[in-house]
């Protein structure tokens, strides 16, 4: 396969990457990158501790230059989670900066440091030519047990980001703009790779806020924005007292919102402050991006668009039949299956969840459940698991928070929803039977334990006490009767 950072393979003094103060040309990168890249080639897979910084991002392109699978971390990640991680994907090496403190667990892994300066005259030697090998191995939630390992081929990282290419006409003179974390899909590789295979520079915010994209949008040279729902609704809830974002947001190229559905409502005060349509797009770690509404077409709020070039997607009932074009009526509701060279090649050591995730067919099962209107544009209607979580765009399994809270010894029984949040989507909230019903652990204590062994995106941020759980006949939580309100 052609080499999936052409621009570096005759780089150029444009740039690249910047982190705040820290700009790294193609140059610049290429020397990094192309410096570490050796010292990676045996360490099997390496761990990144996933910053917002340039070192994530050369770390990671160092690796795949090497042609060794990366697995970024979150940096606030908690004890159990971090285990779990390094016992399933096992890295030969940690690729942290060199200021990084590191936790335990982590800081007895052999160490290498990024350097983002690299003494010139480094020779790049060139990209591994396997389509197949895989490249990134990314986390992600399910309904229960701990995170699965996501494994993403070369093929599909470039296949992905060039039918975004096509659909944006995203190219070499856009300036990307986000402040996603780098240790999922959206941030990393939309957010990081997807520029540097165009050839066009990243901006990244350090982390999200109103007043970065106000200061990097337009007028700085800023052409495109990513962000989750979240985002655009804080970016929503200033546009009416801040002058100067309606105008950066007026200029942009492109607003692109993905990862969880951006609300009606918020798409509308987007445009009617800045005359702009955010676009969205749907996607998900294992199958990186499916859908899109097309550059320049007609506003449709509420709709992830049409396949991407190479996608195919389709509709199926409960008991597996496949809806036909008749039944793309904006009405009948089917789970979206897909199909494509955009797909993940298997969970890390799981051939089973693998196996399960598909159809006999070979078709990839997502969980989302959706209608498609006459011309094919889908909209997303729901999930087919009650137990996932979206809040701020992160994918959260009730199961895991469940188990975190089950080893707080001031709880006896556990049960976690996810509630509908202006901001946030959904939050999550713990619904707790404590050990002894007199003492109660504090709500900020539970929501610090599981910040703690998770991670604290994780955290509960409402706890509700209850004297018992409600049950059916077979002892199942009836989760539905919890999220009724109780009038507790
Ligand atoms: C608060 N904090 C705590 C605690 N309470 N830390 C430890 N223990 C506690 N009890 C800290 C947090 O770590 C954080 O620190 C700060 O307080 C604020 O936290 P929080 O309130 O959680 O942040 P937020 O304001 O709610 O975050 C909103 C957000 C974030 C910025 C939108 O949710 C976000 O970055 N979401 C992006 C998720 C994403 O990229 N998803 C893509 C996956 P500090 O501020 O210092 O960090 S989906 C995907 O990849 C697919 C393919 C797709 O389609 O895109
Ligand atoms: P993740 O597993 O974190 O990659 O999250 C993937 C999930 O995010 C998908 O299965 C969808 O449920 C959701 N998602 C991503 N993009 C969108 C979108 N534009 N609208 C609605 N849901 C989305």
């Amino acid at each position: 396969m052609t080499a999936l950072f052409p621009a570096l393979t005759a780089p150029s003094g444009r740039p690249a990457l910047r982190f705040g103060a820290d700009t790294l040309t193609y140059e610049e990168l290429a020397r990094a990158a192309g410096a570490l890249a050796p010292r990676l080639r045996t360490a099997g897979r390496v761990a990144v501790w996933a910053t917002p910084t340039a070192e994530t991002a050369v770390g990671v392109v160092a690796a795949l230059l090497a042609g060794v699978p990366a697995v970024p971390l979150n940096p606030r990640i908690g004890e159990r989670e971090l285990a779990h991680i390094l016992g399933d994907s096992a890295p030969g090496t940690v690729l942290a900066g060199a200021g990084d403190t590191l936790p335990p667990g982590l800081a007895e892994l052999p160490r290498t440091d990024v350097e983002t300066r690299a003494a010139p005259g480094t020779p790049l030697r060139p990209e591994p030519d396997d389509a197949e090998a895989p490249a990134l191995v990314v986390y992600t939630s399910g309904t229960t047990g701990p995170p699965k390992g996501v494994v993403l081929s070369r093929r599909a990282l470039a296949a992905s980001l060039d039918a975004l290419a096509d659909a944006w006409e995203w190219t070499d003179a856009d300036v990307l703009v986000h402040g996603l974390p780098l240790f999922h899909v959206h941030g990393l590789v939309l957010g990081v790779l997807g520029p540097l295979r165009r050839g066009g520079e990243v901006r990244h915010l350090g982390g999200f806020s109103v007043e970065g994209v106000a200061k990097e949008l337009g007028e700085a040279g800023g052409t495109m924005l990513f962000g989750v729902p979240t985002m655009y609704h804080r970016l929503a809830e200033a546009l009416p007292g801040d002058p100067a974002l309606a105008r950066s947001l007026a200029e942009a190229r492109l607003l692109v919102s993905g990862s969880a559905a951006l609300p009606v409502h918020d798409h509308e005060r987007i445009r009617a402050a800045t005359g702009r349509t955010v676009i969205e797009r749907y996607g998900m770690t294992e199958t990186l991006m499916n859908t899109s509404v097309p550059v320049g077409s007609a506003a449709r709020p509420g709709s992830v668009g049409l396949p991407l070039g190479g996608v195919e997607l389709r509709l199926a009932e409960e008991d597996g039949s496949v809806l036909g074009a008749d039944a793309h009526d904006g009405e009948t509701v089917g789970e979206i299956q897909v199909r494509g060279p955009n797909l993940f090649s298997a969970y890390l050591n799981r051939p089973d969840a693998t196996a399960a995730a598909f159809t006999e067919d070979g078709w990839f099962r997502t969980g989302d459940m959706a209608v498609r209107e006459a011309d094919g544009y889908v909209r997303i209607v729901g999930r087919k698991a009650t137990d996932l979580i979206k809040s701020g765009g992160y994918k959260i399994g009730a199961g895991e928070i469940e188990n975190a809270l089950l080893d707080h010894p001031g709880v006896r029984e556990a049960a976690v929803t996810g509630a509908p949040d202006p901001d946030l989507g959904e939050r999550i909230v713990a619904w707790v039977v404590p050990a002894d019903p007199d003492a109660p652990p504090a709500a900020e204590a539970l929501a610090a334990h599981v910040a703690a062994q998770l991670a604290p995106h994780k955290r509960p941020r409402e706890v509700r006490f209850l004297a018992a759980l409600p049950r059916n006949d077979m002892g199942k939580v009836l989760k539905k009767a919890l999220r009724e309100p109780s009038g507790d």
